[in-house]
């Protein structure tokens, strides 16, 4: 067989990279051809993404791929999800999009909620309630009458809109629209009735592909610009989570997983969204996944609360690695104070090391000073909310499961892995790191007939990259632990 080379554009709230995915004999190998910084940038009081420098930088992609004298067969781009940006009529982009954690958001969810009954936009949409979610956004950009508002023809999703700029064809795609809280997967199209009631014109919401769709190509004018010819675009499981639960090892059809990066994601996969009562009530999400699957998941807030304290500590004159912030972490004392990492107050980017004490003093804890308090604090918080999710995930989906798969940047943390295990009691699979870039790229292949389906993919991931067993440790600490996690954030 010949290798088959392609091309996986991952970008993460933080950063991004270009992989290069070489496929031999069912045997995937990856290569980090490029990797640059996501930056948002603050201009006034809003936040922004520098979208323009991040598709230069999928241009730079393009170009060491070239430079390395290799043949793309296809390219895929996965991002974060529920971010966008409008275009004109003429087709241009009105304005930077914003940051899904721009405090013009705050407040919107709650008024939308009022107005428009949280049981008919869950019943609509199975989609999570999290106040970025892009109908408040929209919402709130309505509210302000932003002028991008009022030229606005087109709505494109960050990934849309990098994949619109390299090949000038518009189109949304499942996994990430779903994402909007403005799609109904019952359906299977944008929800009339909601666009409706919020005033958004339907006519921006354009054709919906399904991930592994065949998406044009580059165009003439980047061919020209980078000396490339007309290598085809996927639309790949375009949101990173999508992507991230496509590249799961799993063997059985029955899995959870535990996608860990920026933020954390934790359920399952299921054929049919579970649009009930109890879905709303414990704000689950359908997210909307490769091949009609669903991801049963809820976020939690994840490492976002340690790289803000990183950055805090940073600008105070005191830089740490993450790797010495862990080792701190595992010389301060165990089970000392608990955060629910999904507290509101740790959403916005800011002084995290000062939100955390208040959240303790506030629940009548002792007070985490240093570093290596603080951040055990959030791990240990981090591995109880796994086990809390887990759980419900269990009961919701009424499966049990006998382990948990993790995969993203977060594995490298081994003592998050080790933590998790404790925590739930059971092992942890974790692997493989590059989990968002692999499942687009496996994406790419079954749309191009490499894979037959998603598990013969999956079962080629499994045996590709190496795969750390995490069993948990004896003792009952954790299970006293976890008691004690549960009275003081309220959860029990
Ligand atoms: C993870 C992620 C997550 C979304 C959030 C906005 O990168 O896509 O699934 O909820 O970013």
């Amino acid at each position: 067989n010949p290798v088959s080379n392609i091309l996986a554009f991952d970008l993460g709230a933080s950063s991004g990279r270009a992989i290069l995915g070489k496929l031999t004999d069912g045997k995937i190998e990856i290569e980090e051809l490029h990797r640059f910084p996501n930056d948002p940038v603050q201009v006034g009081d809003r936040l922004h993404w520098d979208i323009l420098r991040l598709y230069h930088e999928i241009k730079q992609g393009l170009l060491k791929a070239k430079h390395k004298g290799i043949d793309l067969a296809s390219i895929g781009i996965d991002s974060w999800a529920v971010d966008f940006g409008l275009l004109a009529s003429d087709g241009s982009l009105l304005g930077n999009p914003y940051h899904y954690r721009d405090s013009l958001y705050d407040g919107v969810m709650e008024r939308v909620q009022e107005e428009l009954g949280s049981g008919f936009i869950f019943s609509r949409t199975g989609i999570q309630f999290l106040p970025f979610n892009t109908i408040y956004q929209l919402s709130a950009h309505r509210e302000n009458g932003t002028v991008a508002m009022q030229s606005a023809e087109q709505f494109l999703m960050i990934p849309d809109l990098l994949r619109y700029f390299l090949t000038g064809e518009k189109y949304n795609e499942f996994s990430n629209a779903s994402t909007t809280q403005l799609y109904n997967p019952l359906k299977q199209r944008w929800d009339e009735e909601l666009l409706e009631k919020l005033e958004l014109p339907q006519s921006w919401f354009g054709q919906v592909l399904q991930p592994g769709s065949p998406a044009g190509q580059l165009q003439p004018s980047v061919q020209q610009e980078l000396g490339l010819g007309a290598v085809p675009v996927y639309a790949v499981a375009e949101h990173d989570t999508a992507s991230a639960v496509v590249a799961v090892p799993a063997i059985e059809r029955s899995f959870a997983y535990l996608s860990c990066g920026t933020w954390s994601l934790l359920g399952t996969e299921i054929d049919r969204p579970i649009i009930t009562e109890e879905a709303q009530q414990l704000n689950f999400t359908n997210e909307g996944g490769y091949g009609n699957t669903y991801r049963l998941l809820k976020n939690i807030m994840g490492l976002w609360i340690i790289n803000e304290c990183r950055r805090e500590w940073e600008r105070a004159g005191q830089t740490y690695t993450f790797p010495e912030l862990v080792a701190m972490a595992e010389q301060s004392p165990a089970f000392t104070t608990f955060i629910d990492p999904d507290d509101a107050a740790f959403l916005a980017p800011g002084d995290m090391p000062s939100r955390v004490r208040d959240y303790c003093k506030r629940t009548n804890q002792p007070v985490p000073h240093n570093p290596g308090e603080i951040i055990r604090c959030v791990l240990e918080s981090l591995a109880f909310k796994y086990r809390y999710v887990l759980e419900l995930t269990e009961r919701l989906s009424g499966q049990s499961f006998n382990g948990l798969h993790m995969v993203g940047g977060g594995i490298h943390n081994v003592l998050l892995c080790q933590w998790t295990s404790n925590a739930i009691g059971k092992p942890v699979w974790a692997g493989p790191a590059e989990g968002s870039a692999i499942g687009n790229l496996a994406v790419q292949w079954i749309a191009q007939g490499e894979f037959k389906d998603i598990w013969e993919a999956r079962r080629a991931i499994r045996e590709s990259f190496p795969i750390t067993i995490y069993e948990p440790e004896q003792g009952s600490q954790w299970e006293e632990g976890y008691g004690l996690f549960l009275s003081i954030t309220g959860l029990a």
